[in-house]
């Protein structure tokens, strides 16, 4: 058995009452306590750096006695746990949401002042982990935050990159600049890394049969998977759950005799290809790679928490029943990334724990369940048979004992030869990842209605035509204690006024009780002033972090997402380039102009041409227009680089005017068009993702819906899509991309953008094109509406109102009772 330690106890054994919350004096000397003995400062030495790790540490110990409760609950207790299986987890800063799940928010700020520090100095000391790439990421961190605060028992399982999400920078040509984002750099105080419960994973090698026709596999290498833990603490739940990332060191850390013959960088190559697999996240978003070494991180992490789970419920035994697994967790894969999982868990109770084929397979069919993220067909993970063969031998062969077992399976079912074959898990060059995950698990679930939907109806209908009953949704959520609480602390106590509680922090459904309070104009006038308190506070951290000058007076309209074509960065930027020629032509009379300051926040995966493109573009048009005295006050383009969570956080609750402009049947949910509804933004979109499900709750008058329809966005497939009739039809349209293409926006290099005008032209595969006219039209439905303050700022808190359903807390219950079948701890 590799890696486990038998007869170790499991460390959870100490059970405790969570520590009673702390004086401000208290927390101040446990702070001095840090500084001294673990930081070895005194307070007069300290910078604001020492004192954040010091703060951070002391909150951590506060928290210690929870999470050593919750680990014995969860193992002792019957109640099965969650392990949310994730290539990514994109958590934002830790100090304020630990400190508001300790109870110890104001402790700290009176703590840190009368220490001599600005508390502002000491919470922007913490550099934020970027460990995801978008909204995947960042919905696992919500999910696992709510799980705590529900008292669900869970592990986050993921990897402990050495470098995350790129830091994107942009030079003076406006193009994206990708530097390292090293964020380890200086001391980390959350991850608690744990060398005595490491795990080994191993690759390569060969599979040889043994004369009683078991097989072994003889890897050619392995490395070392240590474990650094989080703690993942819930709102008032007093539960602290753990997020585990695995970190992977080299067993052969230095090769002596390589380094006597003076052979200085052989004597690391060991060291350094394994410490390769945790080393750098992948950027992509959305789109296919095929890197060995992503199939290296993806086997690496899964491998590890499988057998870190076995470690975990079945203490110290060398042969326990792992018939009853299914009884202490349910894993759950988030997206295809970790799917190998499904035969490491084959080979783990075939081949270390001597199941029979069919007892493994129930076990394993049990365990898991996938959440598919996407319908971009090329966003389903496909592997190359050769590149499992070679890296994971004996995973092949079970994959294609699988996929053996699926054809019978599928024949006795009566499905048509043809049919199956477009079905194969293994194709016999390929093994699609997808597929292996709806065959091998319980569930299958998309992530907004529509979305789950289209699964059933076009990405999948094969499976669901054999398999109805595998298939169900649930809509994402967001956490309301970041994205209300901690980012919106004005909207969060004008809430809590409104509703004479704040339970609506762990209820989020309550916020319903807002919606008498819309007909109350002195109400709405206060929630018309939290909002231009934000942007006044946007501006000022703007100005600190970008240097920008920002007028809060204008309408804030805000586009950030990934840059990717279907989400149509390219309608927006032509939206506003129209809007710029209008204003500066007189077309439009000054004072019939709505000011707007317009935002955008995104990353270009580095290998993605146009995206990066749209990036220039886009930057060259706010040079452009930012310059131009004749717009002066009238439009204003901004695009703060790197937009990462504290950039949301700050954003989010400033933004009036949200965009979701998708082409519809292709955001599988989208998640910020939750937190900007929940902070009191109106949304322009489309019938996309979750905004079908928004649009229905907070209604249809208080949401500007615009474009195309799935339907007829198939329909205009279909019929053969010609992009430069619209061009010509629409003369709006037409001006716009000629100054794209005359070099209004290059210092008058027509060949600048050529290739994304002739792309648009000719291409547009997500049919930008087709639904300007109409994007162009809702725009004066919305400058109608800002113009009447009251009015918009009404309809700006039913949102909020209505848009309780999208707690994550929520997404964990539906997970709980359709998916998972568990439920809370009991105390
Ligand atoms: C995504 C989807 O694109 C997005 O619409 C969805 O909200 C999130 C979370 O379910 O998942 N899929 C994906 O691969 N990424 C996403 O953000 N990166």
């Amino acid at each position: 058995n590799t890696g486990t330690y038998p007869g170790r106890k499991v460390r959870m054994t100490e059970i405790t009452a969570p520590k009673s919350p702390v004086t401000a004096e208290q927390f101040a000397d446990e702070i001095r306590e840090q500084l001294k003995y673990t930081q070895n400062v005194t307070t007069e030495q300290a910078t604001p750096a020492d004192v954040y790790v010091a703060a951070s540490k002391a909150v951590r110990n506060h928290l210690a006695d929870s999470w050593f409760k919750t680990q014995a609950d969860t193992v002792n207790g019957n109640t099965k746990a969650v392990g949310y299986l994730s290539a990514e987890f994109l958590m934002g800063k830790q100090l304020r949401n630990a400190l508001l799940n300790a109870g110890l928010t104001e402790q700290f700020d009176k703590a840190v002042e009368a220490l001599g520090f600005k508390v502002q100095d000491v919470v922007d000391a913490e550099y934020e982990p970027g460990l995801g790439n978008g909204g995947l990421g960042r919905l696992a961190a919500c999910f696992i935050d709510s799980l705590a605060s529900l008292g669900v028992p869970a592990f986050g399982y993921g990897i402990q990159y050495k470098y995350g999400i790129f830091k994107q920078e942009f030079d003076k040509d406006g193009k994206q600049v990708e530097t390292p984002d090293y964020w380890l750099a200086n001391e980390e105080p959350w991850g608690h890394i744990d060398y005595n419960r490491d795990q080994k994973v191993s690759f390569g090698g060969k599979v040889v049969e043994n004369a009683d026709g078991t097989k072994t596999w003889q890897p050619a290498w392995s490395v070392r998977a240590v474990p650094v833990d989080y703690l993942v603490p819930g709102y008032k739940s007093g539960r602290v759950n753990t997020l585990r990332l695995w970190s992977a060191k080299s067993y052969d850390e230095f090769d002596l005799l390589a380094f006597n013959r003076s052979e200085y960088m052989e004597a690391v190559t060991p060291q350094v290809k394994a410490e390769n697999i945790s080393k750098i996240l992948y950027p992509e978003d959305s789109t296919k790679v095929g890197k060995e070494l992503r199939l290296e991180q993806q086997y690496f992490f899964v491998s590890a928490s499988l057998h870190d789970a076995i470690r975990v419920f079945y203490p110290g035994q060398d042969k326990p029943d792992l018939t009853t697994f299914p009884n202490k967790i349910v894993f759950q894969l988030n997206d295809t990334h970790p799917v190998i999982g499904i035969p490491e868990l084959m080979r783990i109770l075939i081949d270390e724990y001597g199941y029979d084929w069919d007892t493994a397979w129930s076990i394993t069919t049990k365990t898991f369940n996938y959440t598919c993220h996407t319908l971009l067909p090329e966003a389903l993970e496909v592997w190359p048979a050769s590149l499992i063969g070679e890296l994971l031998p004996r995973h092949l062969e079970i994959i294609e004992k699988i996929n053996a077992q699926f054809e019978d399976e599928l024949k006795s079912k009566g499905v048509d030869k043809n049919t199956i074959k477009d079905m194969a898990i293994y194709t016999g060059d390929a093994v699609r990842m997808a597929y292996l995950a709806t065959y091998g698990g319980s569930h299958v679930n998309g992530v907004a209605e529509l979305h789950s939907q289209l699964l059933k109806d076009v990405t999948l209908k094969n499976f669901s035509d054999v398999y109805p009953d595998k298939f169900t949704n649930v809509t994402n959520g967001v956490t309301p204690r970041r994205f209300v609480k901690l980012a919106n602390p004005r909207l969060s106590d004008l809430i809590t006024e409104g509703l004479g509680t704040d339970k609506w922090l762990s209820d989020l459904e309550m916020l319903k009780g807002l919606e008498p309070l819309a007909k109350d104009d002195e109400f709405v006038k206060k929630f018309a002033a939290v909002k231009k308190a934000n942007k006044v506070d946007f501006a000022a951290y703007a100005k600190r972090e970008y240097g920008f000058e920002l007028d809060p007076n204008t309408m804030f309209n805000t586009m950030v997402k990934r840059l990717h074509e279907y989400k149509r960065q390219s309608l927006k930027i032509l939206s506003v380039i129209s809007t710029y020629a209008d204003i500066k032509s007189g077309k439009v009379k000054a004072e019939d102009v709505t000011p707007r300051t317009v935002f955008f926040g995104a990353k270009a995966a580095p290998g993605y041409y146009l995206a990066k493109m749209t990036i220039q573009l886009i930057n060259n048009v706010s040079r452009v227009v930012n310059n131009d005295p004749d717009v002066k006050g009238k439009l204003a383009v901004y695009f703060p680089w790197n937009y990462n969570v504290r950039l949301a956080q700050h954003l989010i609750p400033a933004t009036d005017l949200d965009e979701q402009i998708s082409q519809a049947g292709k955001e599988a949910s989208g998640t910020g068009n939750m937190k900007f509804a929940l902070n009191g933004a109106m949304t322009v979109g489309t019938l996309d993702g979750a905004n079908v499900e928004i649009r229905e709750r907070v209604g249809a008058e208080n949401f500007f819906l615009f474009g195309m329809t799935v339907d007829e966005v198939e329909k205009k497939y279909a019929e053969g899509y010609n992009p430069a009739s619209y061009y010509e039809a629409d003369p709006r349209l037409k001006h716009a991309i000629d100054m794209v293409a005359d070099g209004t926006f290059s210092n008058g290099d027509r060949n600048a953008y050529s290739p994304l005008v002739a792309d648009w032209l000719t291409k547009d595969w997500f049919m930008t094109l087709a639904d300007f006219s109409a994007y162009m039209d809702i725009q004066s439905e919305i400058e109608a509406l800002y113009a009447d303050e009251l009015e918009w700022n009404r309809k700006a808190l039913l949102n909020v109102a209505n848009s309780g359903y999208f707690s994550s807390d929520r997404s964990m219950e539906d997970y709980l009772e359709r998916i998972w079948h568990t439920a809370p701890l009991a105390d």
